[in-house]
């Protein structure tokens, strides 16, 4: 479970709670986890947009595989309530990148997106991801939602709606439950690559980062309640940092 005895967690849509804690104790239970040190000014930040008091909270580790495991939670108001999380395989391991964003507000969430995102140059997942991918339950959403250009880096397994009602919310937490098994698991069985694969992995990450940038979704929340240099300091340390070499 989440450390919440100050966590925002208890504020939000009960699905980001509810995704918030799944999250957290997967990680616990599967991986071996320490800690991994934002830029020291944020990790709990607070700011204003139009009135509303914006507040965001890190939470943030590595393990011997993944370079960075982050779960960030994102109050503004009452009015929009947001988790993100990423986990960045280190570039010595041929993962992909899990992602996960949920927007939302007012009692209904408006953006559930879940993916397991390519980094090999063909575009393609492990092999062993498809198998088990495919061997998940059919879901089909009455609300999916269209992917933005810059999302030409997500796989075929993205999920990208708006769920409509609490069977869906349900649907989506064991999908993403599912994906996140999924890649704890396999990062047991995966091992070194040689150099000239760890610069093919290392510039697919790059590409995400740099494709995520554009998310001028995520940009105005943030540039409006602290000004365009911290929106971009934030989405380029913090959110999607671009590696330059291995770690
Ligand atoms: N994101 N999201 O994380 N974003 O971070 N997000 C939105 O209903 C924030 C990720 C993604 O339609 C929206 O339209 C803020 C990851 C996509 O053009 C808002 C933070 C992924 C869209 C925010 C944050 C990801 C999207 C609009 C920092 C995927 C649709 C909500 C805490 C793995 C973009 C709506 C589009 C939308 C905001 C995807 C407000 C502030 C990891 C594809």
């Amino acid at each position: 479970m989440l450390d919440t005895s100050s966590s925002l967690c208890w504020q939000q849509h009960p699905l980001i709670q509810a995704l918030a804690n799944t999250i957290e104790s997967t990680w616990q239970k599967q991986l071996t986890l320490s800690p991994y040190e934002l830029p020291e000014d944020l990790g709990y930040v607070e700011g204003r947009l139009e009135g509303d008091k914006l507040t965001i909270e890190n939470h943030c580790y590595q393990s011997p595989v993944f370079r960075k495991l982050h779960l960030e939670l994102a109050q503004l108001g009452n009015n929009l309530d947001i988790l993100h999380c990423v986990m960045f395989p280190r570039s010595m391991y041929h993962l992909p990148i899990f992602g996960c964003d949920l927007v939302g507000g007012r009692g209904q969430i408006s953006a559930a997106i879940a993916d397991l995102s390519p980094v090999s140059a063909d575009g393609r997942l492990p092999e062993a991801y498809y198998q088990r991918l495919s061997q998940l339950p059919t879901v089909s959403f009455s609300q999916p939602r269209e992917l933005p250009a810059w999302g030409d880096i997500f796989s075929q397994f993205c999920l990208f709606i708006r769920p409509s009602n609490s069977q869906e919310e349900e649907e989506f937490l064991s999908r993403v439950q599912a994906f996140l098994e999924l890649n704890c698991e396999q990062s047991h069985f995966c091992d070194p690559v040689s150099n000239e694969q760890q610069e093919i992995y290392l510039a697919g990450q790059q590409h995400y980062c740099q494709q995520q940038q554009q998310n001028d979704k995520t940009r105005r929340v943030l540039e409006k309640a602290f000004g365009q240099q911290w929106a971009e300091r934030y989405m380029t340390t913090v959110l999607f940092d671009v590696v330059s070499a291995p770690t």
